[in-house]
Order: C-alpha cells, then structure tokens, then sequence
C-alpha cells in the first residue's frame, strides 16, 4: 500500500491497482481528493504490472459530488476536467466500484471510468439542480449517452438519487457486487475484464442514444411543457435542458463547452448562491450550541396523538409512515371515526397513485389505534397535543395528562402560537414539555418548529430533534414568543399586505408582486383558500376590515366561492369587481385617498419588516441562527429556495438598505416599522447576518 496523499492510497492486487479515497464525510472532491486521485490513477498507469484499476472510497460513500464549500473560493489543485482525463484516457481499463452515493462530480468521474461496479445498495444522482447548478464536469454528455435523453432530462432535473439496480437497468452501471464485498467484487470484475480483453468503454464515444434523438425537438418542448409550473422561477432546470440538448445536437466536445459556459453563468449567479447557503443551513440547523451530540435521548417506541382534525391526523401519519404505533384521541366517536377514515383514505389515495403499496397502507393503519379517552396514552413515550387553539382548553388537557401519562414521557403541543410555559406550568413536569408545532398538511409539509420552555430540558429537545428526523421533517429549535418564529414574521407581513389595500393597492396587485418573487400564492388568495371565517365571529362583527365586510357578505373565500377573488367552477381565482367596489367604499368610509403603488414598494413592505422581525427574533434569542430563521421560512412559508430565505435576502439588498427604508417608514407610518436593534448595530459595523456566530 502507497500512500499518493493524506486521503488517497494505491495498492497492488495481483495486477490490479487499487485507488483508495478516504476523505470524511463523503469522499467529497476537494482540491486534496483531486490531487491524490490524478496522482494515484498516473501511478498506476505507469506502473507496467498493472493491468487494470479500481477506483474505490472509504467511509459511509463513494464520492458525493464536487466539494461545495469550495465554490465561489479560488480553484486549487489539479481540475477535475483533468482529473477525468487521466481516468478515461487511460490505456488500461478503470473500474469505479460504488456505494453509498455516487453525486454529482462523484458519478461524473465514475462515468469517466471505462465500467462501474455497485453494490444494491448503492445509489447514483446527478443533484447539482438542487443548488441550483449542473453537473459541470461532463454529466450532461455523458450521462444522456448512456441512459438516453428523456432518462438524463428527469435525472438531471430532479436531482434523484436512482437505486442500483435501476442503473443496472440502464447501463448506468455494468454489475452488481454482493454487499460488503464490494472490493473483492471490483477486483475480481477488474480481471475479467482483462482476461476477456474487453474494450475501454469510453462514455464519450458512445452516441447511439444521442444520435436517435437528433432530430426530435419535441422531446424537449414536451419535457419543458410539462414541467413548466415545477421549475417556475427556478434557472437551473432550463439550464440542465439546454445542456441535454447541446448533448443530442453537438458533437461531444461541443457539448462540453457549452456545458462549461451554462454551468458558469449558474455558478456565478444569485440562484445558485442561494440555494448553496441553504444546503449548509439545512445541516447547521441540527446543532444545537448547548444540545451536544451525545445528549441522552428518551426512547420513542409509542405516541399519542390528542385531536383526530385535520392537524391530529396528518400529526399521526408521520409516525406511521415511521413505523411507530400511534393511539389518537378523539371527544366523540363520530369525530374519531371521521379522523381515522380520514387517514385511511389519504393513505388508499396514496397507494391508487401508485406510491404506496396497499399492503403498507394497511401495515400503518394496523400501527393506529383509535381512543375516546386519555387514560389510553399512559405508557405512550410521547403525547402531542393537537386540540382547538383555545388556551383554557390547552391549559385542562394538559393538566389531565400529566395525572394519567407516566412519568418521564414527553408532553407536546402542536400550538402555532400559544404561550408554552404558560401550558407547561399546568403539569408539575414543566421540563418534559415543549412545543412541536407542525404544518398543515402536517403529513406534507416537511418543516417542525420545536418550542423549547424555559423548563424544557436537553434530553428532551435532543429527543425531539431526533425523532423529527425519523418522521422525515427538518426541524428548527425555537423560543417562547408569539407566533415563534414562521408566524411571527408572516404577521408583520399581512398586517403590511393589508394596509397596502386600504392605501391603494388591490389584493390581486400584492398578491402578483409575492407570486412573481416566487412565493407558490399571495396573502390574499392564501386567505381565500383558508377560509376568510378564520376566527371569525358573525354575532361580533361590525364592518371594521374589509375582511369581516366580505364575511358579512358570504364572501369567505374558496369555499363559498367568492372571498377577495371570485372563483370559476374550477376554483380558478379572477380579481373581483365586487371586492374592488368593496374597497373603495371602505376607504371613502374610512376618510382613505387612496393612492398610486408601485410593485417595488408592494416588495420592500411586505419583506423588509420580516426581515426586521427576524433580527427581533435573533436579538431575543428566540432563533440560534439566522439560516434557521431561512429554513422555517423555505420549508414552511413558501419562501422560494433560490432566494434563500428572508436573512440571506436582507444580506444580499444589503441590511442599510432594510434599515433606511423601515426607518422611512417609522418617520411617516410610525411604530410598526421601529428597527431592530440588531440591526442597527449590523448596519453600524458593517456586518451581515451571515456573520453573526
Ligand atoms: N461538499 C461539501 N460538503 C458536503 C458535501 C459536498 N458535496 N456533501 C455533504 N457534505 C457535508 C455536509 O455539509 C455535512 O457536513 C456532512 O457532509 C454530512 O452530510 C462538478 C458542481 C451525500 C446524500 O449535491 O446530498 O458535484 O454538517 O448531513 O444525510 O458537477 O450530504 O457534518 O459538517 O447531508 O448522510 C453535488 C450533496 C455537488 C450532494 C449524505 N453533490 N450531499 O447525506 O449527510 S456539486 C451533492 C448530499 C457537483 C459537479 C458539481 C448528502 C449525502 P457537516 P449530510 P447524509
């Protein structure tokens, strides 16, 4: 064994050569691992009783892609454009043995190997898209040679990781080796392959599958029509086709440069910043300052769901899904019935569509039970309350549970904004209570806001972080204030989305500003698809918002048909003559002149005070980071992931300007707009929130 640098090792196997990479966590193509791997596979060639080379990684994966944390950094070491070349120029057969996942610039060099071995386990994936880039170094040619046009189009696109044997399927890879005998497999293929004198497959060479497209521009018309609503204001997707294209109508190194050109333009954009930002905040948001690793965890082996409604029951399906027994309780049973039906038919839907097999549907349903009372969830590890957001109410389901559930589980409540030291001080086990606020459709939405009381204790937050992570969520840790930390800033924006209409703009004109930025609907149709009636109480009403005037007059949105907009049998939403006359007249009765507005300040006052907000939130410490502030808001709010969340947009306006403005604004508006002292100080030094530690 030679070692060729600190992560790379060449050893000779009886005439085959073994390149080993060992570079934690995920073998990712660092300047080092490109140097040691150019240098090892050079050793090898040159070494005249080699007859063939494998490429193989240590730890959890072969190689996960380029390193990402060197981008935007100067370019060291030897390229990776070179690095391919050594692999796929060499005289002798290179072999890429796989496990774990082959990303990104990790498949474009095993796709530089003349064959790949994996084994079943074993995943590959050309994920650039994911932040916002393409697979820069030969994917885009290589990968539609191999798998053909349409097979690269979905890869590349949606960033999949595809199983082994699917690969095998498609040539991606040449054999399956057994698991845990990857190397031994590798080899053994390595010399089959040089005792039947097979050929260097190079990739590049091979355009049968390019060459049958040629001529078929409707394979990508088509692809771009049917996917235009997913990859709406997204750069990259477009980009990726082009590159497919330039694989099916240029010749090989053509394509290449014009991969190279199209994957610089992502490179050096705001997209792909954005969206590497949120691929490192969405790894920092786990670690937890004073939360250690090694914190000791509760056992989650059963859980109690109290509320079979809308939010109980999507609450419930996460832990199913987990394979985790669930008891939900309901008041009555008709209500109970109703929220187990509920589940059930979400899960049969599931299956119809061909993303479930029914035997797990009825596997998750067997793991359900469903209770009228509370005493069932006495041996439960975990409860979580997800019942009406009445405070009283909270306050006496809590103080019920903590006499029946036993001692050292967890007590949760699904709250959206409620006060959880107030419902924590019902039990006498304070420390065992927090919040796990869920998003509806709480099955769907990935995002958990996780509340911790003053009195929650570590294990407990670090048994609930875990346990978001087997439910498949990502979850933000979060303080004790009103609205945490989503519903807080949403607050400070549709409080601004409203005064913009009673000073002159339409809700339609809010709403396309915020739909144009890349939120999936604004606040007004996201109001109509509510429910206008929300909180609603007809005997108190008195005309006093333009909302409770549409109340009054039936108008509660979606359901009824008609709210801010009318809608078409299809629920298709048009702007309304009738709330336009409605508003009119409410600004007239109001004494309102109304105004002209354009779309920039309809922009800055429905963004800049949550991003005020989110300083508040920071400055209170009711937010670790900043990047959390930005993956509640991504993952639970809509906020377009190439634009990387409320903070990382105030970074990049620049947090004088957020400051000028609201400052502007609390001089003509007044106290809504009072800045964050944090804000102020960043804007005093100079800083960003990106600097905060
Ligand atoms: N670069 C740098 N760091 C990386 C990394 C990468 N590519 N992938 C993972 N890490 C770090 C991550 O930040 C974390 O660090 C640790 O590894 C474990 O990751 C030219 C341009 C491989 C499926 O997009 O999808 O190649 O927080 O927590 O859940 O065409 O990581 O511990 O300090 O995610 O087991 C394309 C990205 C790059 C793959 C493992 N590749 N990685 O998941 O662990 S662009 C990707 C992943 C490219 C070329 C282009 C996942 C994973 P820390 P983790 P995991």
């Amino acid at each position: 064994m030679t070692s060729i640098n600190a992560v790379t090792d060449l050893s000779n196997e009886n005439e085959i050569a073994v390149v080993t990479l060992n570079s934690p966590p995920v073998n990712a193509l660092s300047a080092t691992v490109r140097d040691g791997l150019a240098a090892g596979v050079k050793q090898a060639i040159a070494d005249p009783s080699v007859k063939a080379v494998v490429l193989i990684c240590e730890g959890k994966t072969f190689i996960a892609g380029a390193d990402i944390g060197e981008f935007g950094k100067p370019m060291t070491g030897t390229s990776l454009l070179d690095v391919e070349a050594v692999i796929e120029n060499s005289p002798k057969p290179v072999i890429a043995a796989i496990h774990g996942t082959a990303l990104g610039g990790g498949l474009e060099v095993a796709l530089c190997a003349h064959y790949r071995v994996a084994v079943p386990s074993a995943k590959c994936g050309l994920p650039e898209v994911n932040i916002g880039l393409l697979p820069g170094a030969g994917g885009t040619q290589r990968l539609p040679r191999i798998v053909g046009p349409e097979a690269a189009l979905d890869m590349v696109t949606s960033g999949k990781h595809v199983a082994a044997r699917k690969c095998l399927e498609t040539g991606l890879i040449d054999e399956l080796a057994p698991e845990g005998g990857l190397r031994a497999a590798a080899i053994a293929f390595a010399k089959r392959i040089v005792a039947e004198n097979r050929p260097l497959k190079k990739l590049r060479e091979n355009n049968a599958k390019v060459d049958a497209a040629r001529g078929h521009p409707e394979i990508f018309a088509n692809f771009r029509k049917e996917n235009a609503r997913r990859f709406r204001g997204f750069l990259a997707p477009e980009y990726n086709i082009r590159c497919i294209e330039a694989a099916v109508n240029q010749p090989f190194d053509e394509g290449l440069k014009t991969e190279r050109k199209l994957f610089m333009e992502l490179m050096t954009g705001p997209q792909s910043a954005a969206q590497r930002y949120v691929f490192f905040a969405e790894r920092q948001v786990w670690k937890l300052p004073d939360v250690p690793g090694d914190t000791p965890e509760i056992p989650v082996k059963k859980v109690g769901v109290i509320g079979a409604g809308t939010m109980g029951g999507g609450i419930a399906m996460n832990f199913l899904n987990a394979g985790i027994p669930v008891t939900i309780v309901e008041m009555e049973s008709q209500a109970l019935d109703r929220g187990l039906s509920v589940i059930r038919r979400n899960y049969e839907n599931t299956a119809k569509k061909g993303r479930m097999a029914m035997a797990d549907v009825e596997t998750r349903m067997a793991l359900l039970t469903g209770s009228l009372t509370l005493e069932d969830l006495a041996d439960c590890d975990m409860v979580i309350e997800a019942v009406f957001e009445r405070m009283d109410i909270k306050k006496d389901v809590f103080t019920r549970l903590d006499a029946i559930v036993k001692q050292g589980a967890i007590l949760a409540s699904n709250t959206s904004y409620l006060n959880i030291d107030e419902i924590a001080a019902m039990t006498k086990r304070p420390e065992f209570v927090l919040g796990m606020h869920f998003f509806s459709p709480a099955n769907v939405m990935r995002l958990l806001e996780v509340v911790r009381g003053d009195k929650t204790t570590k294990p407990v937050i670090a048994t609930v972080m875990k346990t978001a992570k087997r439910i498949g969520k990502i979850a933000a840790l979060v303080g004790v204030c009103p609205g945490f930390v989503g519903n807080r800033m949403l607050s400070q924006r549709q409080r601004e989305a409203q005064k913009l209409v009673l000073e002159g703009a339409m809700p339609w004109d809010v709403d396309r500003v915020l739909y144009d930025f890349g939120f999936p609907m604004g606040p007004f149709a996201m109001s109509d698809l509510a429910g206008l009636d929300i909180g609603w109480v007809k005997e108190k009403s008195s005309s006093s918002t333009i909302r409770e005037v549409l109340c009054e007059m039936d108008r509660r949105g979606q359901k009824t048909g008609a709210g801010f907009y009318d809608y078409d049998a299809n629920r298709k939403a048009s702007p309304s003559p009738v709330t336009e006359k409605i508003i009119h007249e409410f600004r007239a009765k109001s004494g309102i002149t109304p105004r002209k507005i354009g779309d920039e300040e309809i922009l800055e006052r429905c963004i800049y005070p949550m991003i005020n907000e989110g300083a508040k939130i920071l400055e209170e410490g009711k937010a670790i980071r900043a990047g959390d502030i930005d993956i509640v808001w991504i993952n639970g709010y809509g906020w377009p992931v190439y634009r990387g969340g409320p903070m990382f947009y105030g970074d990049l306006i620049g947090l004088d300007k957020v400051l000028a403005r609201m400052k502007q604004w609390q001089s003509g508006m007044g106290g809504d707009f009072k800045p964050s002292a944090l804000l102020e100080k960043l804007v005093a030094e100079g800083k960003k929130f990106r600097d905060l530690k």
